[in-house]
């Protein structure tokens, strides 16, 4: 019997490119969630065995034998991978790398530095960042075996302080994500979903970008006037029974 679990938490951008993967490929799973806000659940020593690096999400698939899954990007391709389900995967070895690229190129807008950069309070959006940071220190002594893993969790927390005041780095984030959009703008000229006429999971990971950059107020990049592919596609994606099922959030955390 195959069982499929995910660790995650309601309103991580990671997660939800997870869960929305999971049901456009119509299968059941289960999930525990990690609160990474409040409790700072993802340094707990039981979750780094599993996840070394601290974040979520992370995914367990059981077949007989246990595979224990993480990245978001990487977890996406493993659920489409799977024979059960919705194709969500092109056909052609062609569509296979516009897949690829399409897939890097959401994968790599830094949404989470955007998401603290623009949060509605920068004093909040510290306050998390530090209290990771403390925690961090105050596992590693606990937990010496585990000393390395909270190390890079603390340098984590203390990059993502820097780099959501540094402005350079933020415009540097937003011009590729402008190109990421005007790329994704001329594939919907073409067809009515990124690779083509029918649903894959370049989909599946843009309709989360979108979604975030919607929240951050990106408003000129979602616009009929300026993208007129990208915003009638935006609403479509989100008048899927996907969107609602997966919980694809606009909403801040700890506002
Ligand atoms: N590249 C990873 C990034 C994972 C990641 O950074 N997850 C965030 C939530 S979206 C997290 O767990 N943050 C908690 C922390 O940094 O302590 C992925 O896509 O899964």
């Amino acid at each position: 019997m195959t069982s499929l679990m995910l660790y995650h938490h309601p309103l991580s951008v990671c997660s939800m490119k997870v869960r929305l993967a999971l049901e456009e490929k119509g299968l059941a799973w289960s999930g525990r969630v990690i609160d990474i806000v409040k409790k700072q659940e993802q340094l707990a020593p039981w979750y780094l065995k599993l996840n070394p690096k601290g974040v979520i999400p992370t995914f367990e698939y059981r077949n007989g034998t246990t595979k224990v899954l993480t990245d978001s990007a990487h977890i996406i391709r493993f659920i489409a991978s799977l024979t059960e389900g919705n194709a969500l995967l092109p056909k052609t070895e062609s569509d296979n790398q516009l897949l690829d690229k399409l897939i890097n190129m959401a994968d790599d807008i830094d949404l989470q530095i955007l998401s603290y950069a623009r949060h509605p309070s920068m004093v909040k959006s510290e306050k998390i960042l530090n209290a990771r940071i403390t925690r961090s220190h105050l596992m590693a002594e606990k937990y010496p075996e585990l000393r390395d893993n909270y190390f890079v969790c603390a340098e984590r927390s203390e990059n993502n302080k820097t780099f959501r005041m540094d402005k350079k780095h933020i415009e540097d984030i937003e011009q590729s994500t402008l190109e990421a959009i005007t790329f994704a703008e001329a594939q919907l000229k073409k067809h009515s979903f990124l690779l083509g006429n029918t649903y894959t999971l370049a989909d599946v990971i843009w309709t989360v970008v979108l979604s975030r950059l919607d929240l951050l107020g990106f408003n000129t990049w979602l616009d009929k006037n300026n993208f007129p592919q990208i915003a009638s596609y935006y609403l479509k994606m989100q008048q899927r029974k996907s969107y609602t099922l997966a919980q694809i959030q606009n909403e801040w955390w700890d506002k």
